[in-house]
């Protein structure tokens, strides 16, 4: 049964919804085929328990058959999103649901997903949600605690691991955690003089350059351990405002004098920092959406504090933005 079909409108974006194109289906689905065992047989009888037989190299072959097809499905995606901290699973959820034709990298340096999102403020259990943001809760069945105008989750981990297992169950995402986007692939704009000394400065994004975290970590002390890359006309980076690479893409972007400079973010005001995080997430540069705290790093935003409402809705206007360019 796919989930109940739900439309930027409802989410509060500013444009009009997108046909809906539900996914889900049987892709994994677990089905019981009358013959395997119940939990229920399972209980009171572990004298004689056994598990199927199986060889090491079954399981070995499980996963590195399936790991290195998808590096090899996912080499070329339709868009790629760099960090899957709360802004970033929105964006991806929206476009699981809103386009199950598109492939949909997802690069995570963590091996755990969700960035800050898995406890409130100050390491507290309760996640809140500035109203209209429960709208997104309502999307994913979450349930909270209705303040009037705010809404409180009880555990920021029930909202997160419930967007996290509702992303991975979309047929056309495909997370790849414990890796680390460490480059960007750039495409000079024709409008760009290029010449030997000087380097395009406008340019277009064009894909990442990937690889597993620890390996990133260690450069400076390994030599020669090269990328890894995708290729993606479309990538939406929402890599947060700290945390050891946090607004990774718009420092690349400084870097690569593509921006003069970040603005840098401001002291905390959560009404300020809110609608600033939603009504500014865009394309930085042609073919780089920003969302999240790392935008707020490029255009001097507040910061919010133990909020996620902007979180959730930037991703949803993320991907968006993602659709509108990619349908442009
Ligand atoms: O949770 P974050 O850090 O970022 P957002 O923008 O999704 O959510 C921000 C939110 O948690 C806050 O900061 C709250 C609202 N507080 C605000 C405040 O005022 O303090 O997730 C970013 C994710 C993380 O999981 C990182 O591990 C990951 O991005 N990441 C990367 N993944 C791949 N490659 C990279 N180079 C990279 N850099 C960061």
């Amino acid at each position: 049964m796919s989930p109940p079909a739900a439309t930027f409108q409802e989410l509060g974006s500013v444009t009009a919804a997108l046909p809906m194109k539900a996914t889900g289906g049987d892709n994994g689905t677990i089905k019981a085929n009358g013959v395997d065992k119940t939990i229920a047989e399972m209980e009171g009888n572990w004298d004689d328990f056994k598990f199927q037989p199986i060889r090491e190299s079954q399981v070995s072959r499980a996963m590195t058959r399936r790991y290195f097809q998808d590096l090899d499905t996912y080499a070329e995606s339709d868009i790629v999103i760099v960090g899957a901290g709360s802004c970033g699973l929105s964006a991806a959820y929206m476009l699981g649901k809103t386009r199950p034709d598109l492939k949909i990298a997802l690069i995570e340096s963590g091996v755990a997903p969700g960035g800050g999102a898995w406890l409130g403020g100050q390491l507290f259990s309760a996640m809140v949600m500035r109203k209209p943001a429960d709208a997104f809760l309502r999307e994913l069945s979450v349930p909270y605690e209705d303040e009037g105008t705010h809404v409180v989750v009880k555990h920021a981990a029930l909202f997160t691991s419930t967007l996290l297992s509702k992303v991975l169950s979309f047929p056309n995402i495909k997370l790849f955690n414990a890796t680390a986007v460490e480059d960007l692939i750039t495409r000079p704009l024709p409008s760009s003089p290029t010449s030997n000394n000087n380097p395009p400065t406008s340019l277009r994004i064009a894909g990442v350059v990937t690889n597993w975290t620890l390996v990133t970590r260690h450069h400076d002390d390994q030599s020669c351990m090269d990328p890894n890359t995708i290729n993606a006309p479309l990538t939406i980076s929402t890599t947060g405002h700290d945390g050891p690479s946090g607004a990774f893409s718009v420092n690349r972007l400084v870097g690569m004098q593509v921006l003069d400079r970040l603005k840098g973010m401001q002291g905390l005001d959560m009404n300020s920092a809110e609608d600033a995080i939603v009504r500014g997430t865009r394309e930085v540069v042609p073919g780089l959406i920003v969302g999240g705290m790392e935008l707020s790093e490029v255009d001097g935003a507040n910061r919010m504090g133990p909020t996620f409402g902007a979180m959730v809705l930037s991703g949803v206007r993320a991907a968006e933005v993602a659709v509108g360019i990619w349908e442009g």
